[in-house]
């Protein structure tokens, strides 16, 4: 067996009079926690340090800019670094970021993975951009991304690090098998991601009663068809009036969900993660060797 201890840290809402510093406070106490009870790596949400900003329309740039970070480790995200450190424990934090490259300001909505030295092993911008560009008032609550960050430019990729091969997502990315797969194509044991989610779907309010089911239908299936587990970590409860999902989990790479978070506040969720568990789901039923048709699946890279 090779025994990877993971820590699911759901948040609660963040309310955007919240700072950086009291937010950071809150994933100390689930990093202590998560270090007392073992784990070896911590998993944060999406967007783990304000408000779901993309809710909303903004239209002045510098209040834009204020919901991003521009550096990382940044003043406030420093203790996280060096808590970790501390404790020997890896983390996944998400986080909306500031960038100047190319000689412009670029935007994404970011995820890293750090190893328990502190350093910054992986990041990943986030590709699939759900929602809409423009402000459309008819809605209660707007879902921006496609306006507020660029696609991501990394593409999703693994790093062997901390015992295992380790892939990141992020939230809508869940919903999409080709993420999944292209982890999955990389050897990837372990998909760590985080989620935003609200519970009403304004274009589709009839799947309001299905977006628990829809969330963990889609990671169970990625794991499975995949052979690998996954930490998926909300930021639940009503924040600034809307209400997202709960349902923080850790997956096998059977599919099964080993824990789950009860609540919709800061909660954190435990398992001792074996990660040969996932060899025999790779090379048997999902052994991509022996099995895949990539010559019938043209279609699926087409524009
Ligand atoms: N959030 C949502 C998600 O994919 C969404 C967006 C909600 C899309 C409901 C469709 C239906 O879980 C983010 N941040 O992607």
């Amino acid at each position: 067996p090779r025994i990877v201890t993971m820590a699911a840290a759901q948040l609660g809402p963040i309310p955007r009079s919240e700072t950086r510093a009291q937010v950071v406070e809150r994933l100390l106490v689930l990093m202590r926690d998560a270090a007392a009870r073992g784990a070896d790596i911590i998993v944060y949400p999406e967007a783990a340090l304000t408000a779901f900003f993309p809710h909303w329309w903004i239209e002045d740039e510098a209040e834009l800019d204020s919901w991003f970070e521009t550096a990382m480790p940044s003043n406030e995200t420093a203790p996280l670094f060096a808590e970790a450190k501390r404790l020997k424990i890896g983390f996944h934090l998400g986080y909306c970021e500031l960038a100047h490259e190319q000689g412009r300001k670029r935007r994404f909505n970011t995820a890293i993975l750090v190893d328990k030295s502190g350093a910054i092993i992986g990041k990943y911008r986030k590709i699939h951009l759900p929602g809409h560009a423009g402000h459309e008032p008819w809605r209660p609550f707007q879902n921006l991304e496609k306006r507020y960050f660029e696609i991501g430019d990394l593409g999703w990729r693994a790093w062997r690090t901390m015992g295992g091969v380790m892939g990141l997502m992020i939230c809508n990315d869940r919903r999409w098998p080709e993420a999944w797969r292209v982890l999955g194509l990389q050897g990837t044991e372990m998909v760590m991601l985080g989620y935003n989610t609200p519970q009403h779907d304004p274009a589709m309010p009839q799947t309001d009663p299905l977006q628990d089911f829809h969330n963990h239908l889609s990671m169970q299936a990625g794991c499975y068809a995949n052979g690998t587990w996954a930490v998926c970590v909300a930021k639940a409860g009503v924040e600034e009036g809307i209400m997202q999902i709960g349902g923080s989990c850790i997956i096998a790479p059977s599919g099964q969900i080993v824990a789950q978070a009860l609540g919709r506040g800061d909660e954190l969720v435990m398992a001792a993660c074996d990660l040969d568990a996932c060899t025999p789901y790779k090379e048997t039923m999902f052994n991509f060797a022996r099995h895949r048709r990539p010559e019938h699946y043209g279609m699926i890279v087409e524009r």
